[in-house]
């Protein structure tokens, strides 16, 4: 079996340290690996299949010779660099939004569009952790009833704001539990510590966030379908991993309960987790570290006679929502022989 040459670009960062477990807790086929930083990490060392693997810094020309660079230190990084990891002849996963929205670069969640992915286009797009763990729930739905409408409130855990997410809420629980007083928000716009911030990215002219809009606009492209309708509300919670979302769908064909439990049931990449009289129904500390995504609280919505469902969907944002994700396309390319 052939194998490849990777790179992490962001390798130190709460999503990197995810990629180098995923390659190899999944057994990717790796040649070598070079793990690619800032300047504040050059010479720090990671393990990777028990060896340690110095920190480099990344360049211009970091990806001659590798074979699939895996991009996750933000969208600025991705906007300079990528194009020349691309011109090296490297196919790159990019997990940030930089390319997201390009006509030409594809974005891809395997189980809804690995269809997407093509020899010729290298540069290919992660999407939002929301998005994801959303559009692989829908997918089933649509193909059966075709979704109209989507009106989603997500749940989203500190470490989807980077390892200075995590330490913000961490000190915060900290100084309460000592009896001090709490350290002032930096990393988001209020204290997080026993609290709720309606507000991910920035907020946007018609009112919703950045974070919201991402979902709306995602969800289009990756389901090829520009009719879905997506309305947003994204907020961050005190949870350290694992995002968790309220789903309400209105279908164009009927759907019976019983039929939107079954597709989900056997849907690729998702658990029914569904039995609320035995109190079972996903929850952010069920999901942290898995690799599947939980959707359970599945029922019809008794407000209206329109073909309307809801669920409750969680999932770990660091793993399926950016991780797991990237080496997942990864592994498709190889399967699909595009690489
Ligand atoms: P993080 O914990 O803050 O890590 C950032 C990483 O980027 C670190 O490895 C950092 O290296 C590296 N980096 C920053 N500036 C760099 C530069 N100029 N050159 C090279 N490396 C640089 O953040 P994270 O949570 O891992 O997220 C990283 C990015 O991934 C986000 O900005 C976002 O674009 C994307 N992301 C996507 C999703 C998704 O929904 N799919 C979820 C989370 C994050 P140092 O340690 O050396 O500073
Ligand atoms: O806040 C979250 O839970 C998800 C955050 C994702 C994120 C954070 C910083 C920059 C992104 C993203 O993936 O959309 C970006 C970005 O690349 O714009």
């Amino acid at each position: 079996m052939r194998k490849f040459k990777v790179a992490v670009v962001g390798a130190t960062g709460a999503v990197g340290l995810e990629m180098i477990k995923m390659l190899e807790s999944r057994n990717f086929p790796t040649e070598s690996i070079k793990f690619l930083a800032s300047e504040s990490s050059i010479g720090k060392k990671l393990i990777y299949n028990g060896e340690k693997i110095t920190v480099e810094l990344l360049t211009k020309k970091s990806g001659k010779g590798i074979d699939i660079a895996l991009f996750s230190a933000g969208a600025t990084v991705s906007k300079e660099f990528a194009p020349y990891f691309v011109a090296d002849d490297c196919f790159v996963i990019d997990n940030s939004s930089a390319w997201r929205m390009e006509k030409d670069i594809p974005l891809v969640v395997p189980e809804v569009n690995s269809h997407d992915l093509k020899k010729d286009k290298k540069l290919i797009a992660n999407p939002n952790c929301s998005t994801i763990q959303m559009v692989v729930a829908l997918k089933p739905i649509h193909d059966f009833a075709k979704i109209k409408r989507v009106i989603v409130s997500t749940y989203q855990s500190v470490s989807g704001a980077g390892q200075k997410g995590i330490n913000e809420l961490t000190e915060q629980v900290k100084a309460w539990a000592k009896g001090e007083s709490i350290p002032t928000a930096n990393k988001f716009q209020y204290q997080i510590a026993f609290n709720l911030i309606p507000q991910i990215d920035v907020f946007t002219d018609n009112g919703y966030t950045k974070e919201e809009m991402k979902m709306t606009n995602e969800t289009k492209k990756i389901m090829g379908d520009n009719s879905i309708e997506v309305s947003a509300t994204c907020v961050r919670v005190p949870v350290f991993r694992s995002h968790s979302e309220n789903i309400w769908i209105e279908t164009e064909k009927p759907i019976s309960l019983q039929e939107a439990k079954e597709l989900l049931s056997k849907a690729e990449g998702i658990q029914l987790m569904d039995e609320p009289k035995s109190k079972k129904y996903p929850m952010p500390l069920f999901a942290e570290n898995m690799q599947t995504i939980y959707v359970g609280r599945v029922r019809a919505d008794i407000s209206t006679k329109n073909n309307a469902l809801m669920f409750w969907v969680v999932s770990d944002n660091l793993l399926k929502g950016a991780a797991l994700n990237a080496v997942q396309i990864a592994e498709t390319l190889v399967k699909n022989e595009l690489i």
